[in-house]
């Protein structure tokens, strides 16, 4: 048996001649089905944090007539050895991949490598987080465990052995059922795992530690018994019980509304502190940033315990959208992506308020995909090329391609809709599948042409619509011209017109009813004119109802009607649009330095607090001031100081002219910490925006009224709530309130991810200076994910303080992108796109802002993550 030993570690980068090798782009249309199948893999895992050795044994299968290698992907792995059907082979290094010739149809493969989990900063492949070992294989980490096609459309079963010392890694879990287990002498043991389904090697999953499970069961709608089991450290066992009601909702929920039913004898979630992401669907073995798993009313916030219910049900929705179906190249990504993200968007909206919930999603599209959409960093929901396919898992594949399965169903009609799902389902079940396949299964479940629609997965660019209403009212008809428009995106100069389904109604401007039931209109062409018949009075505009489409809406109303809107509209979603575009028109005047009137901002305000049939979770939503960002992308030049004094005076005009409003809002009955019922948050959440805004006009009067809810306060929501209003003032208070925090916290580390994500949100003059001093304190561990989010994710969102005149917010960000990218480079190139919108600002910081990219780009041995996209947002 040779005794080869290759190292293939990342290859450096020269800075000054990109593209390298490692360089180079991926294209969709270059996709070919692999020449090698692999029907079955055997792993042989020695575990140590130091030292993993790993066999592995391929039964590898001829895909086709060629007479191409077998190409295995490799990364920073130790080749010990290779044989073919038993015997040494003759093999070869290709850049990253291990390379054999092969003369037969079929062969057995079998490698070993060594790993080094303890070193392993990039939390991918094998790793090792607090005293436990786990893996990371989405998109491209499973050649760093060993030798392997990794790539999704190359499906395999599982066999899954595990050695390890038995008192630091009691717990060995992996996909599957647990088929055997024994000691092995010397205070060691092994367990064997068994995953009768065949999957790609992304969904691969393998947890070792001292690990204590919270266990329990649900039997599914076929009558089968399953365990489920979180897994954490022993000390979190009392924060599990949310996360494992919410997978229990989900389970019954997939069944009721998809038909979905869970298809093995066990579920096992496991909680691990560094991790790259949200979480991750690995067949059987979900593995979750603690983040989603752990919670309780002491330290978590009302805000945290839906996130983990909406994580856990995504992940667990998966095990059919994504797992029994999965993607045939990551260019299909969406494919499990969007659809995961609107059924778990769905089950959100059964589980609780359903309005809330759309305003709630609607909200992050818009802070988060508009923008991505309108820059540097534009692409398709199913992208046409990548260099590093880490740096697609944005908000456009999930977001808008949620939007994108949403508009599907929308025009389906939810029965219609379930049987395209269904059929596809089956169709493509144990298949790697692309975005096409999924709509001819729509199509062909349904009975209806969804053709048009694909340009939604091919073409980037948020649509803009312009809507005017012409009323006759001699002839009682009201007739609607819109027109769409698309601008240029890199790579797309020329845009094509869009399938816009708007869901529209007309209301009567005096009697606030629906004069004109709502109808669905799709606007397919550039522009277009509906008329309305039998308008009885004067009508007003409530379109895109619900969000129906993605889209910016520019519809010619006068703010009385916008006014009338917001107090009438039987539309939740368009009633919660006109009060944002009322205040979003007075922010834009405010920040272009015309003269502002707040008074109909002020009355709708007034309207909404005082309205007996709104729950205080909507009022809350609605009340709500659009943020600096959102006003900043309707602007043509941004001055962020312009635009952040703009938001300050609004918000300063209506904590003044409605103080006794906001206070009696404040002060209205409050909600036991301990229920969670959406009636509760609510109140929760309107008494902290009412606070915020009385903080506005009197900051002192404010400060008493947060630091007394903040010592009194017996949940998480509540303290953080009131600290998040102090840490903005200049009051006494906000020093001992974050003291008395950090001294209860400080042991807690997601309580004190949220101590320095309170403080790098901060709306002060003096933000950029707290948050350079925080990335000295002790307690900033760049190589840890969260905290790094915590601190530099979190203030690369504060517009303000990023956009400091003076480019230092700039430069702290780039220096973090520069230091996390050498321990962890997908985390680091998930920092750069705050930079990106440089060609909005106004010329000075637009200056400094690229500055900022272009240091970063000059950096030796920059990675393809942060190369891709700082490069990009330069371009
Ligand atoms: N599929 C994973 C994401 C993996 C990200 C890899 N960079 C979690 C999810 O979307 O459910
Ligand atoms: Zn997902």
């Amino acid at each position: 048996m040779p005794d080869v030993r290759t190292t293939l570690a990342d290859a450096p980068t020269a800075p000054d001649a990109p593209p390298s090798p490692a360089h180079v782009t991926i294209r969709r249309e270059d996709y070919q089905p692999p020449d090698w199948l692999v029907p079955e893999i055997e792993l042989d895992f020695d575990l140590d944090a130091e030292r993993t050795r790993v066999r592995a044994t391929l039964n590898v299968v001829r895909n086709g007539e060629h007479d191409r290698p077998l190409r295995l992907d490799g990364d920073a792995l130790e080749l010990v050895s290779v044989t073919v059907d038993g015997e040494a082979a003759d093999h070869r290094i290709e850049g990253s991949q291990l390379v054999i010739d092969i003369a037969g149809e079929r062969a057995t493969v079998a490698t070993e490598v060594i790993i080094r989990p303890a070193t392993n900063t990039k939390l991918m492949g094998l790793y090792a987080s607090g005293g436990m070992l786990c893996t990371q294989c989405e998109a491209q980490g499973f050649r760093r465990i060993t030798f392997f096609p990794d790539r999704p459309d190359v499906l395999s079963k599982y066999l899954v052995r595990m050695h390890g010392d038995a008192a630091r890694f009691p717990v060995l879990l992996s996909n599957g059922n647990r088929v055997a287990a024994g000691e092995s002498g010397n205070g060691r043991h092994w367990a064997e795992w068994a995953d009768p389904f065949p999957k790609p090697c992304y969904l691969f999953a393998l947890v070792a530690g001292d690990l204590e499970a919270n266990r329990d069961s649900f039997t599914t709608m076929s009558g089968r018994k399953v365990d489920l089991a979180i897994w954490v450290r022993e000390a979190d066992l009392p924060k599990t019980q949310h996360a494992m009601d919410s997978l229990k909702l989900a389970m019954a929920w997939d069944e009721k509304v998809y038909g979905r039913e869970y298809d093995l004898d066990q579920f096992n979630i496991v909680a691990v502190s560094d991790f790259n992401m949200g979480a991750m669907e690995n067949k059987s073995l979900n593995i979750f940033n603690s983040a989603y798993v752990l919670a309780d009313q002491d330290t978590a916030t009302d805000a945290d315990f839906d996130n983990i219910s909406r994580v856990v049900a995504h992940e667990y929705f998966h095990n059919w959208s994504g797992d029994r179906v999965t993607c045939r190249d990551w260019f299909q990504l969406s494919l499990k992506e969007g659809f995961t993200v609107f059924r778990d968007q769905s089950f959100g909206a059964d589980v609780g308020s359903a309005p809330v919930k759309r305003i709630e999603d609607v909200r992050v599209l818009r802070a988060v995909q508009f923008p991505e959409d309108q820059g540097p960093l534009a692409h398709p929901v199913r992208p046409d090329s990548y260099i590093e396919i880490s740096n697609f898992y944005t908000a456009t594949v999930y977001n808008k391609g949620a939007e994108v399965i949403r508009m599907f169903h929308t025009v389906l009609g939810a029965e219609k809709f379930r049987a395209g799902t269904d059929l596809y389902f089956d169709r493509h079940d144990g298949q790697a599948a692309t975005c096409d396949d999924f709509v001819a299964a729509l199509e062909d479940g349904s009975g209806v042409d969804l053709q048009p629609f694909k340009i939604w997965y091919s073409q980037a660019g948020t649509p803009k619509v312009r809507a005017r209403l012409e009323h006759d009212a001699e002839a009682k008809t009201a007739t609607l011209h819109l027109e769409q428009q698309v601008d240029p995106t890199p790579g797309q100069s020329s845009k094509q017109s869009m399938p816009i389904p708007l869901r529209t109604a007309l209301i009567g401007s005096e009697s606030g009813h629906e004069i004109c039931p709502e109808r669905l209109i799709v606007l397919d062409q550039q522009s277009a004119s509906v008329t309305f018949e039998n308008v009885t009075e004067a009508p007003l505009l409530s379109i895109n109802r619900g969000f129906s489409a993605p889209v910016v809406l520019e519809a010619e109303r006068p703010t009385e009607e916008l006014e009338r809107l917001a107090q009438t509209d039987s539309d939740p979603f368009a009633r919660y649009e006109a009060m944002q575009e009322l205040m979003m028109r007075a922010l834009v005047a405010g920040a272009r330095g015309q003269a502002v009137d707040a008074a109909p901002v002020v009355r709708a305000i007034a309207g909404t607090l005082r309205s007996n049939s709104l729950d205080p979770a909507f009022k809350a939503e609605a009340i709500l001031l659009p943020s600096e960002s959102l006003i900043a992308d309707r602007l043509e030049v941004v001055d962020p100081d312009a635009v952040h004094e703009a938001r300050e005076r609004l918000r300063g005009a209506i904590g003044s002219d409605l103080r006794g409003e906001l206070l009696a809002a404040y002060r209205s009955d409050g909600a036991p910490g301990e229920d969670l019922s959406p009636r509760a948050k609510g109140i929760r959440r309107l008494r902290t925006v009412a606070l915020g805004l009385i903080a506005a006009t009197e900051a002192a009067e404010a400060a008493k009224l947060a630091k007394a809810q903040f010592d009194r306060a017996d949940n998480m929501t509540e303290r953080q709530g009131a600290l998040g209003v102090l840490v903005s003032t200049d009051q006494p208070e906000r020093a001992e309130a974050l003291d008395a925090f950090y001294r209860r916290f400080h042991d807690d580390p997601l309580v004190l991810d949220k101590w320095f994500a309170l403080q790098a949100a901060a709306q002060r003059a003096d933000t950029v200076d707290q948050v350079l001093e925080l990335a000295q304190h002790p307690d900033f561990v760049i190589t840890n994910p969260n905290r790094l989010r915590s601190l530099a994710g979190t203030f690369g969102a504060n517009h303000w303080a990023l956009h400091s005149a003076d480019g230092r917010g700039y430069a702290f960000l780039a220096e973090m992108i520069i230091a996390a990218d050498k321990l962890n480079p997908q985390v680091a190139a998930r920092l750069v796109p705050p930079l990106g919108r440089w060609r909005r600002l106004e010329p000075n910081r637009a200056a400094l802002m690229r500055q900022a990219l272009e240091r970063i780009a000059a950096t030796e041995g920059l990675s393809k993550d942060v190369y891709e996209q700082v490069t990009k947002s330069l371009a």
